[in-house]
């Protein structure tokens, strides 16, 4: 499984409900300008509405376009319906631009920071004439802000946190992201015919949950050809090198620096080895080289002696690993984590793949705030050729995400007793329900026993002491209904670190209860990440794949979790998802 063929399908779940997004975007991003403004909040008001309309649509936002039906939706005007025109039409909103102009570019890189929205960075520009995340960091430093109304201490730290945490998320960014980047360079440069063998390197080959930089390698008889393409790309925000063998750019929305490298075509294998490293992968290769008195370098293999070098290979891959006598070690192990023991010793895990999963547990319906009909789920899982999936939608106490009452829970579980009637998909009656500080859970016991399947999650209370968060854990996986945990370690990449928690303490009880721990696979969460999910496996615990999907197109990033649950060594044993429907239901009934 090599990591060209799943970066295009990282690109597709980065398009779902692309157009619907594209305009829900705009306008919100309209609402703001118009807040920082100060302009009248019924404008700002309807804009953001229109927002959220656009978003629960389940129909493509062109469908309306083209039946000239628009302002059949919700909230949308003549005025809003022509401006969701042009920007189908032309990809932008002239009115927006406008706005943008007129607003300090600063402003809005200071809407980044987590928890800081556009009437707090109003008032700090009014009041200091604040126009920098920089300068908000000097003034919050020194206490400066807490002399702006509505402004107090703790607002000030959290500005602080809020700042280290985007500049950290500024330095790598999520999987998926930077494979769509990658997937648009790589494409652009296959036009050229000049360009030969072409591979993505680096982390991003690994399917590391976070990348940093994009490193591309290709093999040319023209490089000079091959490099203006790349530095010609769409994406390319600034050029920081163009070399003949080597240019580099900052690319897309997430400034994010995109290599690339032309090598030659006899040693293509090594130099895709060297680039897809880990640095600790290719150190330990290196060691275990001089051991057979040989050398290896992103030119190839040497065998030495004295100080004659000869080649012996370097061609593809596979040629220095077979030259090694060892297996072939996919790109998702090489970080120096005993692979190169296991496949010196033939002994490398048969890690699970997407085609051995039968189900996913982790979707939301309309019930709560996903986008889907519970009918369109069941179509859309049989349409993906799982056996079962987990319908888990919010409990009562999550207001904010339209959590279900009881009444609601009956309602949904008789709609889906019918649909199973006919469907070749068995739809589990799920529910993912809250965890409150206690570790009591959102439900009694008579209503947690009508679910087929319990998956229990925190939304709130991170804050918590370490115990605290451990003993809410711990009590949450005792309760005798719960199958699976969500989200364990509630990191969100650019808005909230993990929490701290003894994940041992969680992992030893959660092995004793028989209790799922979840590999969230949303691309800003990637939790359990590949560390923690090993960590789980050795305590005996299983790991179950969930998409978190509140859209259908999002079922898709089932890959992404199994790009996470291969890094962890996981086989089909390892996994929920890799049990038949028997296998499942037989697992689930734990009374
Ligand atoms: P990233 O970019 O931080 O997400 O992670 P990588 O692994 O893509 O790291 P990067 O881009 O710095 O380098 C790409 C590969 O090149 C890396 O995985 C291994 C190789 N490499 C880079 N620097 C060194 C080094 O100092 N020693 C060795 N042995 N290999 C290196
Ligand atoms: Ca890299």
């Amino acid at each position: 499984m090599l990591a060209r063929g799943k970066i295009i399908l990282f690109l597709n779940l980065c398009d779902f409900g692309m157009k619907n997004q594209e305009v829900a975007r705009i306008f919100r991003d309209t609402a703001t300008m118009l807040e920082l403004k100060g302009e009248n909040p019924f404008r700002i008001r309807a804009y953001e509405r229109a927002a959220q309309n656009i978003e629960s649509l389940t129909d493509a936002i062109e469908s309306y376009v083209a039946a000239g039906t628009l302002t059949t939706i919700a909230g949308i005007g003549k005025d809003l319906a022509a401006k969701i025109k042009e920007i189908i039409e032309t990809g932008k909103l002239t009115y927006y631009q406008e706005l943008k102009k007129e607003v300090p570019k600063g402003l809005v890189a200071m809407l980044e920071i987590p928890g800081l929205g556009p009437k707090t960075v109003k008032a700090i520009y009014d009041a200091l004439k604040i126009d920098s995340v920089e300068k908000l960091e000097v003034a919050a430093k020194s206490g400066k802000l807490a002399n702006i109304e509505g402004i107090r201490e703790k607002t000030q730290e959290n500005i602080l946190k809020g700042i280290a945490l985007v500049k950290q998320a500024n330095m790598r960014i999520p999987l998926a992201f930077a494979a769509s980047i990658a997937d648009s360079f790589v494409e652009e440069l296959k036009k050229n015919k000049y360009t030969g063998s072409i591979e993505v390197a680096g982390s991003l080959r690994r399917l590391k949950d976070t990348v940093r930089d994009v490193d591309i390698l290709v093999t040319s008889e023209e490089p000079a050809k091959v490099m203006d393409t790349f530095v010609k790309n769409p994406l390319v925000e600034r050029i920081l090198a163009h070399g003949e063998t080597k240019s580099s750019v900052i690319a897309g929305e997430n400034n994010i620096q995109v290599d690339l490298r032309v090598v030659s075509k006899e040693n293509f294998g090594s130099a895709l080895m060297y680039f897809t490293g880990s640095k600790e992968f290719n150190i330990r290769m290196r060691s275990l080289a001089l051991k057979r008195d040989c050398k290896i370098s992103e030119y190839g293999v040497f065998k030495t002696s004295g100080k004659e070098e000869k080649w012996v290979a370097g061609k593809q891959e596979k040629d220095i690993f077979s030259f090694f006598n060892m297996e072939y070690i996919t790109p998702e192990l090489r970080e120096d984590r005993g692979e190169i023991e296991a496949a010196l010793k033939h002994e490398l895990p048969h890690l699970l793949e997407l085609k051995d999963i039968k189900g996913d547990f982790h979707v939301h319906s309309r019930y709560s705030d996903g986008t889907a009909q519970i009918s369109e789920i069941a179509f859309a899982v049989q349409k993906r050729g799982y056996q079962y999936v987990g319908v888990c939608d919010h409990s009562r106490s999550l207001k904010i995400a339209n959590g279900l009452s009881i009444k609601e829970v009956h309602q949904k579980k008789e709609e889906i007793q019918k649909i199973n009637e006919k469907s070749n998909t068995r739809l589990l009656l799920g529910t993912e329900v809250e965890i409150d500080s206690q570790g009591k859970l959102d439900y009694p016991a008579s209503v947690l026993k009508e679910f087929d399947l319990v998956v229990a999650a925190i939304h709130s209370g991170f804050k918590q002491s370490k115990a605290q968060l451990t003993r809410r854990m711990v009590k949450a996986c005792e309760n005798k209904y719960v199958n699976i945990i969500a989200h364990p370690t509630g990191k969100l990449w650019g808005v909230r670190e993990a929490y701290d928690i003894d994940l041992d303490e969680v992992f030893k009880v959660a092995a004793d209860c028989r209790v799922a721990m979840e590999i969230n696979c949303h691309p800003q969460r990637v939790d359990l990440n590949d560390i923690n999910a090993m960590r789980a496996k050795k305590n005996g615990v299983k790991i179950s794949l969930g998409t978190d999907s509140h859209i259908l197109d999002q079922l898709s990033i089932m890959e992404l979790g199994v790009s996470t649950a291969r890094r962890s060594w996981l086989t089909k044993e390892d996994v929920l998802n890799c049990m038949n429907l028997e296998e499942l239901l037989k697992w689930l009934k734990k009374q």
